[in-house]
């Protein structure tokens, strides 16, 4: 435990590297590091990019830590994909794209494989993120590629979310993903080099203007990520953002409603936990989910029933009774 907080107090890369191991392994040793690093939160600008396979996502993002390096912040780059099996040839490409950015030295980057356990995967991802932050790194950067609800979930620890797109793709966004637009906060045009940019550009401003009038006009912005184009102007507008959500309180609100939601979470699986071994041990039990199982009793009373007498149990244990 004091070599941990030795590492805390190191802030090297080394150790780093070291402890997000440990917490994407989940060894015993993991939980020591979440209780630490949940204590030590620095001011990180959680930024998440999310966009259909092949749209620019990692060269973005690649661009965008160079500049962000430039300026002397701190960068941790976490990669999501949970579609792995099926892209191993751009991971491939990823991976040797990341090294590079990898060599600068206030860079951090964490791939996310998956293992085909896509449920943890968002979970972990938040681990990673709440370790990389307490590291103090100034901004972290989260790559996932779109697939439902782990896509949500990821993107659920982001203070800011871009949704990268290439030109044409207007129609497919819209009716793919209509509950990613809802939750975009900087709209990217990546790929502005190939025709029907301005296209994009037009029709999503029209879909922006539909959804309503919001404190928070996402901004459509056209990028070259291969030509470095149009980079300098996105991180302008991601501090922007930033500056949108200290004025506004948001800031501070979802940190706290991020802290409360995982502080929930927990407890449901706990408790799941222990009503499974409960009613692993208590036959007449076991006994109502066997009848559950073979259409015999209803779920809704039978539920109902379980958790009285696991409530009732537990009150008799405390009290004696
Ligand atoms: N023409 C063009 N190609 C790009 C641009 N940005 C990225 N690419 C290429 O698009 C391909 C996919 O990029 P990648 O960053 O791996 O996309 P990701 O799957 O979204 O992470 C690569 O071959 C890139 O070189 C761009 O602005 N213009
Ligand atoms: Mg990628």
């Amino acid at each position: 435990l004091e070599d941990l907080i030795r590492f805390f107090e190191k802030k090297d890369n080394v150790s780093l590297g070291k402890m997000l191991k440990e917490v994407e392994n989940q060894t015993p040793l993991s939980l020591e590091i979440l209780k630490l690093s949940s204590f030590r939160k620095g001011k990180a600008h959680i930024i998440g990019i999310t966009g259909p396979p092949g749209s620019g996502k990692s060269t973005l993002v690649g661009k965008m830590c160079k500049k962000l390096a430039a300026k002397d912040l701190r960068i941790g780059v976490v990669c999501v994909d949970p579609t792995s099996p099926f892209t191993k040839g751009a991971l491939l490409g990823d991976r040797i794209r990341m090294q590079e950015l990898g060599k600068l030295p206030n860079v951090f980057i964490k791939s996310l494989a998956t293992r085909g356990n896509l449920g943890g995967l968002a979970s972990s991802t938040a681990d990673i993120v709440q370790v990389l932050d307490a590291f103090e790194m100034d901004v972290i950067l989260i790559e996932t590629v779109g697939v439902g609800q782990i896509e949500f979930d990821v993107l659920g620890v982001a203070d800011t979310v871009l949704l990268v797109s290439v030109p044409g793709l207007g129609d497919t966004l819209q009716t793919l993903k209509a509950g990613i637009m809802e939750i975009a906060d900087i709209y990217v045009i990546n790929q502005a080099d190939r025709p029907g940019a301005d296209e994009s550009v037009k029709d999503l401003n029209l879909m922006v203007r539909e959804s309503g009038k919001k404190d928070w006009t996402p901004p459509i912005h056209k990028t070259v990520a291969t030509q470095d184009s149009g980079i300098d102007e996105l991180v302008h507008e991601i501090t922007a953002h930033k500056k949108y959500l200290e004025r506004s309180g948001l800031w501070k609100e979802k940190r706290q409603t991020r802290n409360v939601a995982r502080l929930y979470s927990m407890i449901e699986s706990l408790l799941a936990q222990r009503v499974e071994d409960h009613i692993n041990m208590e036959e007449s039990l076991k006994a109502k989910v066997q009848d559950v199982m073979n259409g015999e009793r209803d779920p809704y009373t039978t539920s109902q029933e379980i958790v009285d007498r696991l409530i009732a149990k537990h009150n008799s244990y405390q009290y004696g009774g």
